[in-house]
C-alpha cells in the first residue's frame, strides 16, 4: 500500500513539473482550523487559498489512509469531518472542498476532477475553483 501511495505521489509530482506550479483559485479561504464557517473553494482542501497539486495529493493520501484505518471504501464528507478529530496523518482540513462532484462522498472521482482542473482548467463537475459558503 505504501508503495502505491509513493507511486501516486511521484506521478503527481511529475505532473506538476510538466504543467507548471500552482493555480490561483477564485475567492479566498480564511477560516480558522477548527471553525469552517465562511467561504471556501472547491478543490482547496488544505485551505491555503490555492487549488494546487498539494490538495490533490492530500486527498489521495487521505483516501488511502482512511481506507486502511476503517476498512471501508465509501467515505462521506461527514466521515472525513470526523476523521479530523482522529490521529490520522493525512486528514482534510476542509473535507467539503474535496467533494467536487457534490455526491456527498470523497472518492477518486473527486480527485480526478481536481487533477483535470489543474491540467486543463476544466473538470467534469464544473465546480473546482468555485467558491462556496459553509454556514
Ligand atoms: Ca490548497
Ligand atoms: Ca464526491
Amino acid at each position: 500500500m505504501r508503495k502505491t501511495l509513493k507511486k501516486i505521489t511521484v506521478s503527481l509530482t511529475a505532473m506538476l513539473m510538466m504543467f507548471g506550479s500552482t493555480y490561483t483559485a477564485v475567492g479566498s479561504a480564511s477560516a480558522a482550523d477548527n471553525d469552517l464557517h465562511g467561504w471556501h473553494v472547491y478543490g482547496d482542501v488544505d485551505d491555503d487559498g490555492f487549488v494546487s497539486l498539494s490538495d490533490a495529493v492530500l486527498v489521495s493520501q487521505f483516501i488511502t489512509e482512511y481506507k486502511n484505518a476503517h476498512n471501508h471504501t465509501l467515505i462521506s464528507v461527514k466521515n472525513a469531518l470526523d476523521y479530523r478529530k482522529e490521529e490520522g496523518e493525512y486528514y482534510l482540513p476542509v473535507p467539503q472542498a474535496a467533494d467536487i462532484d457534490g455526491d456527498g462522498y470523497i472518492t477518486d472521482a473527486d480527485q480526478i476532477c481536481m487533477q483535470n482542473y489543474m491540467i486543463n482548467n476544466y473538470d467534469k463537475a464544473g465546480r473546482c475553483g468555485q467558491s462556496f459558503f459553509i454556514n
